[in-house]
């Protein structure tokens, strides 16, 4: 069959085919996110044309400035995703607390935790930014989600994905069947699959990680890296390093060229476990790839509070085992 010619909706049709008793829900939700991301697609696109750029003078739960496109990509989620009776509650990485479903709406029996916009300090200077999901089903009983819905470990994702809005826009997801990306055709306004299960190389040739804190890291880290940069020929050594500083295209380009991404745990954690780091080791490890914090599996940390920060270490399998055995030997 012809790639090109399946679209994101037919796709998820397929997926959820392969568990005869969904009912749809999910499927319906996962269209709802489509649509929100295509109207912040078509936002981003503008960014330049409309008065849209620029902070909105406030800072989110974390101490960053709150950007006019994270507002405007948070709005858009929130609302295109309440409606449907698909959801019980929601909780996102620019609000403090968990948001519920309006009383006027029908409760439904999955949970959505999302970054509305990834990589908000590269908005104003036109580098690629995204968006990035993760899916629980409902644990507690009642109709409204509550925290112990939200505070699920990485393993009992339903799904998980990110879109890119880079020299194309690009959305990434698994429900647990491998990895497949569908690339927005802008004249039809339909994500078209271009990437059918993505598989990460084994071992690559890149690392990324923000060489500004190389003072403050880890033993481990810090000859890691440095191991990386020594020449030999047969290992692909050195290493070149890329780093966009937007968690969604340093994972992406992993994904699809291999290597290793790191945000270690020194000088501190910065990466979100629920919003970020949840949704990218599933899709990394679905892909074939690894997720750690350095000390154990990211989706089995065990989410303590909403806004949790953990280190991050994900990539080709063979790369991030060498990490883990760096940080082994020097503790
Ligand atoms: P945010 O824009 O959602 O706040 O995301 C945080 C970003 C990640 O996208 C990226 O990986 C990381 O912060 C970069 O941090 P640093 O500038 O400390 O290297
Ligand atoms: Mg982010």
């Amino acid at each position: 069959m012809d790639g090109k010619l399946v679209t994101i909706q037919t796709h998820i049709v397929q997926q959820q085919q392969l568990h005869p008793e969904a009912s749809g829900h999910f499927t319906a939700l996962l269209w709802d996110l489509v649509l929100a991301v295509k109207m912040i697609a078509r936002e981003v696109r503008r960014a330049g044309l409309i008065d849209i750029l620029g902070a909105i003078g406030r800072e989110n739960v974390h101490g960053d400035e709150v950007k006019k496109l994270d507002e405007y990509a948070q709005e858009r989620i929130t609302e295109s995703l309440c409606q449907n009776g698909h959801l019980c509650c929601m909780a996102s990485e620019e609000r403090a607390e968990l948001i519920p479903i309006p009383t006027r709406y029908r409760k439904g029996k999955y949970v959505l935790l999302f970054d509305p916009l990834d990589g908000s300090s590269n908005i104003d200077v036109n580098i690629s930014i995204g968006t990035i999901f993760s899916i629980h089903r409902k644990i507690t009983p009642g109709d409204d989600g509550r925290l112990e819905d939200c505070l699920q470990p990485g393993t009992k994702q339903a799904g998980a994905g990110y879109v890119i809005y880079g020299s194309s826009v690009m959305l990434v997801y698994t429900v647990g069947h491998g990895v497949h990306g569908f690339t927005l055709d802008p004249t039809v306004g339909e994500f078209l699959l271009s990437h059918p299960d993505i598989k990460i190389p084994p071992k690559g040739r890149i690392y990324s990680i923000n060489e500004g804190n190389a003072q403050a890291w880890d033993p481990g880290t810090a000859e890691y890296v440095h191991h990386l940069k020594q020449r030999d020929p047969a290992t692909n050594r050195p290493y070149s390093l890329r780093y966009v500083g937007t968690l969604v295209a340093d994972v992406h380009r992993t994904l699809i060229n291999g290597g290793i991404f790191m945000y270690p745990a020194s000088p501190k954690p910065k990466l979100r476990l629920l919003y970020e780091a949840n949704p990218m080791a599933m899709v990394v490890e679905q892909a074939g790839g690894r997720a750690t914090t350095g000390r154990e599996r990211i989706l089995e940390v065990q989410p303590t509070e909403l806004h949790q920060k953990v280190p991050l270490i994900l990539g080709s399998t063979e790369d991030v085992k060498a990490y883990e055995e760096f940080v082994q030997r020097k503790r």
